[in-house]
């Protein structure tokens, strides 16, 4: 059976690959799965069918016959842990990966993603400059700390996992900010990351849809 996945009908980010339906597609085409995609408006997301397979009342979804998954990180989980290609076959390198997954969505992302978040919300308060410079510094010590650990190495550890999966797409959100740029190890794992067949197919397939729906008159 193919999944079904969901995304946003038209992305705020304009095609630019940063909402969360990204690393899902990104790890579906990492495995050589077929997916399709059900594109939900904002007021779609909050109706009580899309509710019933996110309680919060958003994307990405995932189903698959009779498994509905809502998060983006249980989403990629599942399909490193069902498919070849995103977690080593060694036990300890295994969970090795699957730590790295939850340091990259909950270690590293809530800075990056409150920088970002201000930057969108609150960008014309009084007192934005002082909080985009604390944040700013939040995220440059998280950045700090993973490049050291990094070092001069590929990945991770060891192979390509999901974890580096989850890393590179929230790196990706601060691709406007400038700070991995900062650290030029970080620098090049994400242009390695990005550079990967499978990474371009599910950018391809975002911008696509978010063409299509400007076409539409749909986009923003
Ligand atoms: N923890 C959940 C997960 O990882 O799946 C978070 C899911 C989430 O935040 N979904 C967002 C959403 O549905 C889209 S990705 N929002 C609608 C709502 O809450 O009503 C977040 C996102 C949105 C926009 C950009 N952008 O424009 O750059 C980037 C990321």
């Amino acid at each position: 059976m193919t999944p079904t996945i969901t995304a946003f009908e038209s992305s705020p980010d304009r095609g630019r690959g940063l909402a969360r339906d990204m690393r899902v597609r990104w790890a579906l085409e990492e495995v050589g799965l077929d997916y399709q995609v059900r594109p939900l408006s904002f007021a779609q997301m909050k109706q009580p069918e899309h509710l019933a397979l996110h309680p919060f009342g958003q994307i990405p979804t995932y189903e698959d016959g009779e498994l509905a998954l809502f998060e983006s990180g249980a989403i990629v989980l599942h399909l490193a842990e069902r498919h070849p290609g995103l977690l080593p076959d060694d036990p300890n390198a295994r969970l090795r990966a699957i730590a790295w997954m939850f340091a990259a969505l909950n270690t590293v992302e809530p800075p990056v993603f409150e920088r970002a978040l201000t930057e969108v919300l609150e960008r014309n308060e009084s007192w934005y400059a002082a909080r985009a410079a604390l944040l700013d510094e939040r995220v440059r010590r998280r950045l700090g700390e993973l490049s050291r650990r990094l070092g001069d190495a590929d990945w991770l550890d060891g192979e390509f996992s999901a974890g580096d999966l989850l890393m590179v797409t929230v790196l990706l959100r601060l691709e406007r900010f400038g700070a991995v740029n900062e650290f030029p190890n970080l620098a090049a794992y994400v242009a390695r990351a990005v550079a990967r067949p499978a990474y371009r197919r599910a950018f391809d397939a975002q911008l696509a849809a978010f063409l299509e729906a400007q076409a539409a008159g749909a986009a923003p």
